[in-house]
């Protein structure tokens, strides 16, 4: 039977286990890389486990995230990324070099490969034909330590592309819209995203890259494409040539699923507020009024879209009343954009131009204002994600913001007379690789630089046999971990100090949240499907957990966050019988007997609603190596307890 791609990367790579979907896979891990927001965690658990260096072939910590520096919070954790890379046998990406994702497109994602990333939006490296996957900061650490990377293996979704995309107006942004519409948020949950068919070869390697970036909107493991003449043009202008192989799916490969994608038929879209799947063609809004354009980030910075924008704000000034900001997603490109004098074009019409970061996209600076519009480039449109939960903001392709920006409201891109150039993908990018601190071979004499907001590690005590706890809140389907621990410029630059940040757990929904969960003697939170969905950050696991969180009793959940519930010990549960849901109310007081029982994957336990006078059944669905840490109270005690043992 032939394979598909996913199959020969993982056969590559195992270490135990098999392909089947549903089984324990473990696998050898090629990369690992962090980022600034959740690297400061994964770098002191990467210390704490007591590894002395990295045991990866290639390590890498990205500076990206928390740029703003109001005050001595973010540069003191940018001199501990720096110093313990250099410690750890890290490359290091000093802040200006950009964003995690795209600079490691740029310069090390390789097809073949397999990586993990401290960030949802890994999956980037898709469009390369690499298998890269976001976990959260302790699985990083372990892996980094030298553990095997383990995972449920997903079921293999083949989507099939034909056709030729529209151009100008409808770019790579639009493909994944267009998934999004279709399949949702939760959509890929459980799944990875091949791409195959004939449409593959219309799409560059930085378009495939916007595709797998947004797979993680999807809920989807990881997203991939195949890796051919296009991979290897993009390589040879890396001056990587020497990294590439072809890795294509055999022709009688089969999938669990195959979704079938004209690029032909797909229009201008935009995902409305507040959501990335909330997509309708942006003809639809025509005449909505605009405050605010945000262009770039991880998603959307490549060289030809960025000069595309360049060339559609040539000799153009914005519409008075909006903003326009660009953050391009790397030195490189932005380097690039100075020199053929792009930039100049995007200063003239009026772009505040940012640093390369991830600035407006997480709420570090560049928030609209009350009630305002704001049309982006990005890849995720969450309540308040953007520092204001009071403005709207929609998804859309670059070029688009870019002619909103100059309109000041939204049209119909097929009524414009404005201009888009075509550019040919570049033969040759600028390759400058001085902001890459390469790994050091004497260690001896580093220090690992640590301020005063650098804390400890928290770590859970082992689980008893019964939980008891009051009910602290009822959320309902697709929960973000933007909603249970929100980020913007105040709360980001608290990553690194747990009893601080967790002040902010559930602050949006709740802002007495934390005030009261600190009143309880443990609490428990119901969730509906698809819980914690969205981001990596184990703050989102931690913080609760720190809070005095027991457990979750939900319908699902989204992969990253539950496998980062169990990391720091806290009970992921499943209602047995979804229609339980209805009945728990916030205050409830809820009994577990015999939790250890409840570990046992499918067996279900039965709960007591004290308050109400009934009993549910709930289940853990865990594996053994996952009721194992739970018991012992996380990832981190169980790793620390196998290595004195
Ligand atoms: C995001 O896009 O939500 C972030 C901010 O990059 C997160 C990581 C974080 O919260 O630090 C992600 O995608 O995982
Ligand atoms: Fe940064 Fe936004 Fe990309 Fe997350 S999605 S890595 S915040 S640019």
């Amino acid at each position: 039977m032939g394979k598909n791609i996913v199959e020969k990367v993982f056969e590559a790579h195992r270490v135990y286990g098999d392909t089947k979907a549903g089984g324990r896979i473990g696998l050898k891990v090629d990369q690992v890389y962090t980022q600034d927001a959740t690297g400061t965690m994964a770098w002191l658990q990467f210390e704490a486990i007591g590894v002395p260096r990295v045991k990866v072939p290639l390590a890498v910590s990205y500076v990206d995230h928390n740029m703003l520096q109001s005050d001595f919070m973010n540069a003191d954790d940018h001199a501990f990324l720096e110093s313990i890379a250099a410690k750890s046998g890290a490359y290091f990406s000093r802040p200006g070099n950009g964003i995690s994702h795209q600079v490691h497109l740029e310069r090390f994602s390789a097809p073949g490969r397999i990586a993990l990333g401290t960030d949802s939006h890994t999956p980037t490296g898709g469009g390369i034909g690499m298998i890269a996957i976001g976990v959260g900061g302790l699985d990083a650490a372990t892996v980094m330590a030298g553990a095997t990377f383990e995972l449920r293996m997903p079921e293999v979704v083949l989507v099939r592309l034909s056709g030729k995309l529209k151009r100008p107006w409808v770019t790579a942004m639009d493909v994944i819209l267009e998934l999004l519409r279709r399949l949702t948020v939760k959509g890929g949950v459980g799944k990875i995203m091949e791409y195959g068919g004939p449409g593959v070869k219309d799409l560059s390697v930085t378009e495939r890259a916007t595709i797998t970036n947004m797979g993680a909107e999807l809920g989807a493991t990881t997203s991939i494409f195949p890796s051919d003449e296009r991979t290897l043009h993009y390589l040879k202008a890396q001056r990587r040539e020497k990294d590439w192989v072809e890795l294509h799916a055999d022709e009688d490969a089969e999938y669990a699923e195959i979704i079938d994608l004209n690029l032909s038929d797909i229009v201008p879209l935009t995902a409305q507020p507040h959501s990335p799947d909330n997509v309708i063609p942006v003809k639809e809004l025509a005449g909505t009024k605009i405050n605010q354009a945000c262009i770039g980030s991880c998603t959307n910075s490549s060289y030809q879209i960025m000069r595309q924008v360049a060339s559609i704000l040539k000799e153009k000034t914005i519409a008075e009343g909006v903003s326009l900001l660009v953050n391009p997603g790397s030195r490189q490109v932005y380097e690039m954009l100075a020199r053929d004098g792009s930039a100049a074009e995007m200063i003239a019409a009026g772009a505040r131009m940012l640093e390369s970061s991830c600035g407006p996209c997480i709420g570090m600076g560049g928030a609209p204002g009350t009630g305002h519009v704001s049309v982006r480039s990005y890849n995720r449109n969450f309540q308040g994600r953007c520092g204001n939960k009071n403005a709207s903001v929609y998804l859309m392709n670059p070029l688009l913001c870019a002619l909103f920006a100059i309109k000041g409201e939204f049209i119909d891109p097929e009524t414009t007379d404005i201009k888009v150039e075509e550019f040919e993908e570049p033969s040759s990018y600028r390759i400058n690789d001085s902001m890459l601190i390469p790994p050091k071979e004497d260690t001896s004499k580093i220090k690992v630089i640590k301020g005063p907001n650098i804390k400890e590690v928290p770590v859970k005590s082992p689980l008893g046999d019964s939980i008891e706890a009051e009910v602290a809140l009822k959320l309902g389907n697709n929960i973000t971990t933007d909603d249970i621990m929100p980020a913007g410029s105040k709360i980001l630059p608290l990553r690194s100090n747990i009893p601080a940040i967790s002040e902010y757990v559930f602050h949006n929904i709740d802002d007495t949240f934390s005030k009261r969960a600190r009143q309880l003697s443990g609490f428990i939170v119901i969730g509906g499907e698809n819980y914690g969905q969205g981001s990596s950050r184990e703050h989102a696991a931690i913080a609760p957990m720190y809070l005095g969180l027991q457990a979750v009793i939900a319908k699902s959940f989204a992969r990253i966050h539950r496998s980062n519930l169990i990391n720091f010990g806290v009970l992921p549960l499943l209602f047995k019988d979804e229609s339980d849901y209805e009945k728990i109310e916030k205050g409830d007081k809820i009994l577990i007997k015999g939790v250890k029982e409840c570990l046992k994957g499918e067996k279900p336990c039965k709960a007591e609603n004290l308050t109400k006078g009934y009993t549910f059944e709930v289940v853990s669905n865990l594996n053994e190596r996952e009721a194992e840490l739970i018991e012992k109270g996380g990832l981190l005690a169980h790793t620390k307890e196998s290595q004195s043992s």
